[in-house]
């Protein structure tokens, strides 16, 4: 995406307006925390580990708008409705890469998450990649995903019949990363045959980790106090490329798919228009850039919704009795069935609220401006969205904001809300290419579970959320009971409704008659 908007005609700007630093002239104008150190900045009741949700608690303090400095950078937050939607405007403003998405470039490049807007790899790989998330590509790899949560429910079975409870986190880790690697380049990694994650995904944790530390230490002292932190990186992004390549060897040597997945799109097609093709280079970081950004934030969003449906039976009930109500005896619902359980789809929505998984984005304007008509912006001067107090704004949520309720998300509900007041998946050209691929993978695997299990809370487990860029309830472990036979109602009439049926048979999530 070039800047073409630069030749759109200026704001009427104030007077002084290119005088001051940072690029927000009037910065002294906004809110910031009254206690303030020398060299580390506004760290007073701050934590190294948590700084979203430190940022929380400054933005109830603040108002809809603030800066904090940290270890000698200013940083200039928003979430008030109001301003994250001008910040929404597309004309005036852009994604912005610096922070946390700048961190990762040493792992994913110019890849699609990564890339700076001026790139030209950014608008080559969105276009040979979007027909990757069509209706039609979807419903390819729906098959693949009953597959993978099979092998989930197999994993839950266990530990049911062994009396044990079942680690959220962890084991959604494994859903989502054999289904981003399954459907997008024909790969197992065995996540669930294994006792400990795969090194793949330990490796992708530490460079995460690692990106989000960067931030936490003075840029000068980084090298230095982050010594050893930064060989493991080193070793961490070598034996993430030394697998992709592999893998992309063997697809090369091997001929196509056959299925036409990621994969295949990134080694065969040429761009419509210009008949450009992705670089060797360039694929490996899309490879990377998809099984990080295409398994960590559906992996939180599910645990998050398992946690409050655990939480609150009532909502569970619902969501189940639509479960049995929409695909009935279906051994394995097809893919039109998924987008139907819209209450199911409610509690994923409600949960991406309170918690949104990927729980920041950044926005530059792409020329000199004023923000909500009040805080004038240099062209290039950036701020971030704080997605999860926006989603929790009371001027938009009302006074129940921190209250979870998928009612919220009722067609008519959300029809009267403003725009721009829920975005878990970001906003404009850059928003997430995996919006759909996620809601339906999530939404299918929270109606298999609730199908098949009764999810019970650890009585004093309190809900404790751990950051590495991307949220994740910590030590979430819930209790399964088998739901009753005789709790689901007897097979419907006729075929299974699965557009798959041949398939069904492989995919016994359901199966019936246990
Ligand atoms: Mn996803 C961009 C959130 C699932 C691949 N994703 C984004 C952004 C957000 C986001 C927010 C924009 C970031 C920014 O502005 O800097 N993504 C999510 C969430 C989920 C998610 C909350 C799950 C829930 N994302 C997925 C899945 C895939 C994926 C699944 C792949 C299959 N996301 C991406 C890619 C981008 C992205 C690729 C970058 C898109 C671009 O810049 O063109």
């Amino acid at each position: 995406m070039a800047r073409t908007t630069d030749r759109l005609a200026p704001d009427g700007l104030p007077k002084g307006f290119r005088s001051a630093e940072l690029g927000w002239p009037e910065l002294h104008r906004i809110p910031r925390p009254p206690y303030r150190l020398p060299l580390l900045g506004d760290v007073v009741g701050a934590s190294r580990s948590t700084p979203m949700q430190d940022s929380l608690r400054y933005a109830r303090q603040l108002g809809p708008i603030f800066r904090r400095r940290a270890f000698g950078k200013e940083f200039v937050f928003v979430w008030g409705a109001a301003l994250a939607a001008d910040l929404a405007d597309e004309t005036r403003f852009a994604k912005h890469v610096g922070l946390g998405v700048a961190n990762l470039r040493p792992v994913a490049g110019d890849g699609l998450f990564t890339a700076y807007n001026h790139e030209s790899n950014w608008q080559l790989a969105r276009d040979v990649l979007a027909p990757g998330f069509s209706r039609e590509a979807m419903a390819g790899y729906h098959v693949m995903m009953l597959d993978v949560a099979a092998r989930l429910a197999d994993h839950w079975d266990r530990a049911l019949a062994e009396g044990r409870s079942v680690d959220v986190p962890g084991d959604m880790t494994d859903l989502t990363l054999e289904t981003i690697s399954r459907t997008g380049f024909g790969h197992d990694f065995g996540s669930f045959e294994r006792s400990r994650p795969h090194p793949f995904a330990t490796a992708m944790v530490g460079t995460l980790n690692y990106a989000q530390r960067l931030n936490t230490v003075p840029a000068p002292l980084a090298p230095w106090l982050l010594r050893r932190a930064s060989r493991r990186n080193t070793a961490d992004i070598a034996y993430l490329n030394r697998t992709v390549d592999d893998l992309v060897r063997a697809r090369r040597t091997g001929g196509g798919s056959g299925t036409g997945d990621l994969l295949d799109r990134m080694l065969e097609t040429a761009h419509p228009e210009t008949g450009e093709r992705l670089s060797a280079e360039n694929v490996r970081r899309q490879v990377i850039t998809f099984l990080v950004a295409g398994h960590e934030t559906t992996s939180g969003a599910l645990s998050f919704a398992l946690h409050y449906l655990a939480r609150h039976p009532e909502v569970a009930a619902r969501a189940r009795a639509e479960v049995d109500r929409v695909w009935g005896g279906t051994e394995a619902p097809g893919y039109e069935q998924v987008a139907k359980l819209r209450y199911v789809r409610r509690v994923l929505d409600e949960s991406l609220r309170l918690w949104p998984t990927a729980p920041a984005f950044a926005r530059e304007a792409r020329r000199d401006t004023v923000l909500d008509g009040t805080h004038p912006m240099r062209r290039g001067a950036w701020a971030l969205v704080l997605t999860g107090m926006l989603h929790r704004d009371p001027q938009v949520w009302g006074p129940d904001a921190e209250r979870f309720d998928p009612d919220r998300f009722e067609a008519k509900a959300v029809r009267s809300r403003a725009p721009h007041t829920f975005k878990p998946f970001g906003t404009g050209a850059r928003a997430c290419i995996g919006r759909q691929f996620a809601l339906h993978e999530a939404t299918l695997v929270l109606g298999l579970l609730l199908r098949r299990y009764e999810l019970r809370p650890e009585p004093d487990y309190r809900l404790r959320v751990t950051e590495r860029l991307t949220l994740m309830p910590e030590g979430l472990r819930l209790h399964l009971e088998r739901r009753p036979a005789t709790g689901r109602p007897a097979a419907t009439d006729g075929a299974p409704l699965s557009e798959n049926a041949a398939s069904a048979s492989r995919c016994p999530v359901h199966r019936v008659g246990d």
